[in-house]
């Protein structure tokens, strides 16, 4: 399994509408575990393919807990198929805009649909924080990062703050 650079904010590969995967085949199974070797690796809850450059509806997730059995979930062409009325705010971070945490409200049950490792066509209901998690991974397929949720004078805080972080960590 390799382990994929993960883009930063504010990369424009970020805000692009990915693909649906025609088929679950061995290439999207490469691609499911090296996200899932790297979302690990970087102590993540959660990946999606644009964060490592490939522009394909792939999603990866485990919110399993230090000391507990791993609950990985992988998933092509996620859509929600139903959400309810009632929202839920929860603070949100993200691989891809390091070190930056908000509170972002979504709402608070959703229904997925899917296709899962072998192909198959799934359905989930998640609610409260597995909800929050897959519709932020959902968004990044869609080009949209949590810090487009925000006002856009927050947003662009964490931006500039972003770009002084990659100056600063930049080569002389
Ligand atoms: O980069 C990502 O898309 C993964 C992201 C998933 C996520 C976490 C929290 C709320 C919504 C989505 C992360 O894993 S960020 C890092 C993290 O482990 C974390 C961040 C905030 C709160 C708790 C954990
Ligand atoms: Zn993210």
């Amino acid at each position: 399994m390799a382990l994929l650079p993960i883009l930063t904010a504010p990369d424009p590969r970020l805000k692009v509408m990915s693909k649906p995967v025609a088929k679950v085949d061995d290439s999207i199974r490469r691609l499911m575990d090296d996200m899932l070797a790297t979302m690990y690796a970087s102590e993540g809850l959660g990946l999606a393919a644009p964060q490592v450059g490939v522009p394909k509806r792939v999603i990866v997730m485990d919110l399993a807990r230090h000391g507990e059995k791993p609950n990985p979930i992988m998933l092509a062409n996620p859509e929600v198929i139903w959400r309810s009325e009632e929202e839920m705010v929860c603070e949100e971070g993200c691989l891809s805009v390091p070190d930056q945490y908000s509170e972002v409200s979504r709402p608070k049950a959703v229904r997925i649909r899917y296709l899962d490792y072998q192909n198959e066509i799934r359905e989930m209901d998640a609610e409260g924080y597995l909800a929050t998690c897959l519709q932020h991974e959902i968004d990044h397929l869609n080009g949209i990062l949590f810090i487009d949720r925000l006002s856009s004078l927050r947003r662009n805080i964490i931006l500039r703050k972003l770009v002084k972080a990659r100056k600063l960590a930049a080569p002389v």
